[in-house]
């Protein structure tokens, strides 16, 4: 059964036999290179997958929202105040209250609503499964109360609840590609406000990339994550103090820079990785727009590199798949992809290699993974969110472009 059609079953088995107002949908993503660069200000380049989640959802009259979820096992169906009450519980359903929350200054008398979710975006699995929920509420919210609001906004107000309601200072870059994120292109996000994006052509004839989840779990939630962003920040401020005075984020310093001051190795290796990689993003779109794809493939090794032994955000089943991949013969690059601490890695190749890669995975993973097997799949740019069923007849043609 298609996504679609499961979430529909799921609206009339928790909510009866009513007719739904609006069906929408929001993408996972993946990153093809920029990583931990985003709250640095720096550049990101990732693109939406298929993997989706979505929504079918009715309006209600006063402020009861009911959400029913796919992954609730015992079928509980959550139930919460969508007005100046709401605050963070215990459970998954902040993505959806805390976007919620964003929307009460448009909806000041207050929000309600019976949703159905189901999503086949992995969880845990680095591919933006909670960005893709917090993107699809915020769709779900535009079309049942008629609001216009720019997909850059969007991402905003879904990046805040993450902040204030999930506990993960994470940057803009997985809101962002889900809500503004189009077919068959990457898109290279500046993400210095006011967040100028450009979308690359992605993908062709015989060029494809290859997901492959390492099947062990990532959680951005615990000290880690935290900790890279106060690294980074510390970085800035010890360049500052040795006279660099405007380097308020990684993305205004330099190599040159780094290489004068005197930092504890740990802050030094943090920095060295934050701004190498915002160089290697930028070279990386120009490869790809002039379709060098061995020089975007160096990109991703150095970039896998960087996060491994700079950054330390990679695990051995990251790396493993990575050798793995650039085993095999046609393989440009590769590379862990998200946040790290476990999730996937993206490998691009040419088309024809693609049964090799996937038997070679198949084969030599387990041996280096204590008998996990990873999960693959090819891949190539989704469609951002959009509002697939009801809505205005304008947000669904805005969502299409
Ligand atoms: C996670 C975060 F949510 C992003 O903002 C980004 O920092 C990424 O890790 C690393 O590039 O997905």
């Amino acid at each position: 059964m298609s996504v679609l059609a499961e979430t529909k079953a799921l609206f009339k088995k928790a909510f009866g036999d009513v007719p739904s107002d609006v069906v929408v949908s929001a993408p996972g993503r993946v990153n093809l290179i920029g990583e931990h660069t985003d709250y640095n200000e720096g550049f990101v380049m990732p693109f939406c997958i298929e993997q989706h989640t979505v929504i079918v959802a009715k309006r209600t009259s006063g402020v009861r929202c009911r959400v029913a979820s796919a992954n609730q096992a015992d079928g509980k169906v959550f139930e919460f105040a969508g007005d100046s009450s709401l605050a963070p519980v215990d459970n998954w359903t902040n993505y959806m209250r805390g976007v919620v929350a964003q929307y009460l200054c448009d909806v000041p008398a207050g929000i309600g609503f019976d949703a159905a979710v189901v999503s086949n975006v992995p969880l845990g699995g680095g591919l933006s499964s909670s960005a893709s929920l917090e993107v699809a509420t915020a769709t779900m919210i535009e079309a049942l109360y008629s609001l216009r609001i720019d997909p850059k906004e969007k991402a905003l107000r879904c990046q805040q609840c993450e902040h204030k309601f999930c506990n993960t200072p994470c940057g803009i870059m997985d809101q962002f590609i889900s809500a503004c994120g189009k077919k068959d292109k990457a898109l290279l996000i500046d993400c210095r406000p006011p967040f100028a994006a450009e979308l690359v052509p992605l993908g062709g004839e015989d060029i494809v990339l290859v997901v492959a989840n390492s099947n062990v779990k990532h959680s951005l939630s615990g000290s880690e994550y935290p900790d890279r962003v106060r690294q980074c920040q510390e970085a800035c401020k010890a360049l500052r103090a040795a006279g660099h005075t405007k380097v308020n984020f990684l993305r205004d310093a330099t190599l040159d820079q780094l290489a004068k001051v005197t930092l504890p190795a740990m802050v030094l290796r943090r920095a060295r990785h934050g701004i190498s990689e915002n160089e290697r993003t930028l070279r990386a779109k120009d490869a790809l727009l002039a379709g060098d794809y061995a020089l975007l493939g160096k990109l991703m090794v150095e970039s896998h590199k960087s996060l491994k032994e700079d950054y330390e955000v990679s695990t051995p089943e990251l790396d493993a798949l990575v050798e793995i991949a650039l085993s095999v013969d046609g393989v440009y690059g590769s590379r862990m992809t998200g946040g790290g601490f476990g999730g996937c890695t993206i490998t691009l190749l040419r088309k024809a290699s693609v049964p090799a890669l996937l038997a070679a995975i198949s084969k030599e993973y387990p041996k280096r993974s204590g008998g996990k097997q990873a999960t693959c799949f090819v891949t190539t740019p989704a469609q951002g969110a959009c509002v697939v069923e009801g809505g205005s007849r304008l947000a669904r043609l805005c969502a299409s472009l």
